[in-house]
């Protein structure tokens, strides 16, 4: 296996604990001989089917300065790009290409919910998105080719950038650090520091992207969770009354007392706190896993999977799961859905979510008991996992 390899004598507690979410970091070949097979005319294919997410920045010959045209493309688009100043930009390559989503697998290090996708984008010479920042934690490894980086951490707001841009273009960019990264390494940036990539000659570089959600997505979630289930039936209940001489006063006590509604809710201890896997868990939209037409019986699914040896997580699939104390169950997550076990299931859900492939003998202690082997055929009947040959 390939494994990460910090610089600087760095482990994966010290990077976690000095750099994530703080400072960028440059790796120089930290991934000794990962190959990266994937070729320019085949991210170009990808690019032009209708449920794979892309993009073409165009710096200049377009028709506005760092023009952005949305896929899918199809060959002539790419017939007419011009020599150089171009880069095409595809999402969620780990979700097609099972070589690419190894790539994920060197950072496994944080945890599966936080990751998003691995993009990969070709530059044509001096390809470049444009100096911007991003919202979310980025490791940008150049598979192929040769990239310039360039970073300043100074704080920068919304005003300015450049406006009437869909991308965030920074208009005024000077620069802290640069480096030149060859085929092999990689940078870590974490959110809001300017970078600017600028392809020297064409190349290829895969950013292994994290989701975080947002304060307003988090709120919405929750609540939404909230009313449909368990929300305590209480309504709002006067404070201590005094006749108003202008009743059509709002009084500051009647808004505290509609606060301290709020917060009971808040600290409802029937709350249940599944809402958080299933959100984090989630998929985009054009990326939804859809239950089996003809769903199998245990008996049947059992035989099935002695039969092929392995099963699959689906490219889809995002999982997690979460240790549950208080009501005595464990819950696994797969894309927004949960599915309850007993809390003594040991190693199961750890296997299970760790391994993209699973293996009949490996699991073999588990489909020996009922409520293991109902949950296996139901994640397959879900859609989640899936044999070879389907
Ligand atoms: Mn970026």
């Amino acid at each position: 296996m390939f494994k990460l390899n910090f610089p600087q004598g760095l482990t994966a507690e010290r990077f976690l604990a000095d750099y994530w979410q703080r400072k960028p970091l440059l790796f120089r070949q930290p991934l000794q001989g990962f190959p990266c097979n994937l070729e320019a005319d085949e991210l170009a294919g990808m690019a032009c089917e209708e449920e794979i997410e892309s993009r073409i920045v165009l710096e200049k010959h377009g028709a506005t300065p760092w023009e952005a045209r949305y896929g899918p493309f199809d060959e002539e688009t790419f017939s007419q790009l011009p020599e150089s100043h171009w880069t095409l930009l595809v999402q969620d390559v780990d979700k097609h290409l099972p070589d690419v989503a190894k790539l994920l697998d060197q950072f496994r290090f944080i945890p599966d919910w936080r990751l998003d996708d691995v993009m990969v984008s070709y530059a044509a010479d001096q390809g470049s998105v444009g100096p911007h920042i991003d919202d979310y934690d980025v490791f940008l490894y150049q598979a192929k080719g040769k990239r310039r980086w360039k970073i300043h951490t100074r704080p920068v707001s919304e005003e300015q950038f450049i406006p009437g841009l869909e991308l965030r273009i920074l208009p005024d960019f000077e620069t802290e650090q640069e480096w030149l990264l060859e085929p092999g390494d990689m940078l870590y940036l974490p959110p809001n520091v300017a970078h600017w990539g600028i392809a020297e000659g064409e190349c290829m570089t895969c950013s292994v992207g994290f989701r975080a959600p947002s304060l307003r997505e988090l709120a919405s979630a929750w609540f939404d969770a909230r009313i449909e289930n368990r929300l305590p039936q209480r309504r709002y209940r006067d404070p201590p009354l005094k006749p108003q001489a202008a009743p059509g006063e709002i009084l500051p006590s009647s808004l505290s007392a509609f606060k301290d509604l709020l917060q009971t809710c808040l600290q409802d201890p029937g709350q249940d706190d599944r809402w958080f896997g299933r959100f984090v868990t989630e998929a985009k939209d054009h990326l939804q896993v859809f239950p089996r037409e003809r769903p199998m019986d245990e008996h049947a699914f059992l035989n099935r999977f002695r039969e092929q040896a392995v099963i699959h997580h689906h490219g889809y699939t995002r999982m997690a799961f979460s240790r549950r104390e208080r009501d005595g169950q464990d819950t696994l997550y797969a894309n927004g859905q949960h599915y309850t076990l007993p809390s003594e299931s040991g190693d199961f859900l750890p296997v299970i979510t760790h391994y993209r492939e699973l293996h009949f003998g490996y699991l073999l202690e588990w489909l020996d008991q009922p409520e293991y082997l109902a949950l296996l055929c139901r994640l397959y009947n879900d859609g989640h996992l899936r044999f070879a040959d389907e």
